[in-house]
């Protein structure tokens, strides 16, 4: 157990947070990217069929990016998850198939293939951030990336504690999935500049949902404080390589 009163112990990361510092040790922390698919991403895709602008979500891949990096240079567990169903639809609940009266819904033909069809083009998560062999891509029919998935177990027998929640949409898939997990034990790290809504208010009102009260859900940082704490871990010979001095 972390003792967030005390400081951070040998081996652990303090991230400046709200509401308050974030520790976690990165040997029993998980990077997850929620759904950062074309279909969700890109123009042409799902999100700009329902009338969205995507470019609201496309200033995350950088910043994202960089903590994908650090999170590789990490060992940390890596998982991408990805938004969708199978061909036969036969695990997309009516509901959500008949949800909004699309024309173009899940399933549809689209410019990109099927709708948030597993095996389509649109579907897959995009080139920036493309998972490396041995990264876990977790396919999930519902907003959060627990339910009807494998994720928990996975997450149990690697010994993970903590994860650093990142991707879109931050108060749909991102919001639901760090609920699921706060409500498992898991320590939460939303980083809000690497998540992203199409609805700017949303996204600043479910980033200050999840830290108020106390972190009720878990705690709100940036790109930039998270990589800087992990460089200060660093011993001081490693973190000049690797920072070419
Ligand atoms: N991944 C995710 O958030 N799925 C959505 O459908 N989000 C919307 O905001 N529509």
């Amino acid at each position: 157990m972390f003792d967030h009163a005390a400081g951070p112990a040998p081996g652990q990361v303090a991230v400046p947070a709200r509401p308050y510092a974030y520790e976690f040790e990165p040997a029993t922390s998980a990077l997850l990217l929620i759904d950062m698919q074309r279909d969700f991403l890109e123009p042409d895709g799902f999100g700009e069929l329902l009338g969205n602008d995507v470019s609201l979500l496309a200033r995350v891949v950088e910043p994202l990016g960089a903590v994908l990096a650090a999170a590789r240079g990490e060992d940390m567990m890596i998982v991408h998850t990805r938004e969708g169903h199978r061909p036969d639809l036969a695990d997309c609940p009516p509901s959500k198939l008949a949800r909004g009266r699309l024309e173009l819904g899940i399933g549809s033909p689209g410019p990109k293939g099927r709708i948030l069809v597993r095996g389509e083009y649109g579907h897959d998560i995009i080139d920036e951030l493309a998972p490396l062999p041995g990264e876990v891509v977790l396919d999930k029919p519902g907003k959060g990336s627990f339910y009807a998935t494998d994720l928990e177990l996975m997450l149990r027998n690697a010994g993970i504690k903590s994860l650093i929640v990142t991707g879109v949409t931050t108060e749909v898939c991102v919001h639901t999935t760090v609920r699921e997990a706060n409500d498992r034990g898991f320590e939460c790290l939303v980083l809000e500049d690497c998540c992203g809504s199409y609805f700017p208010e949303f996204h600043r009102v479910a980033l200050e949902m999840v830290a108020a009260q106390g972190g009720i859900f878990g705690w709100v940082s940036g790109s930039a404080e998270l990589l800087q704490a992990l460089s200060n871990t660093r011993p001081p010979v490693l973190a000049a390589v690797t920072e070419g001095a």
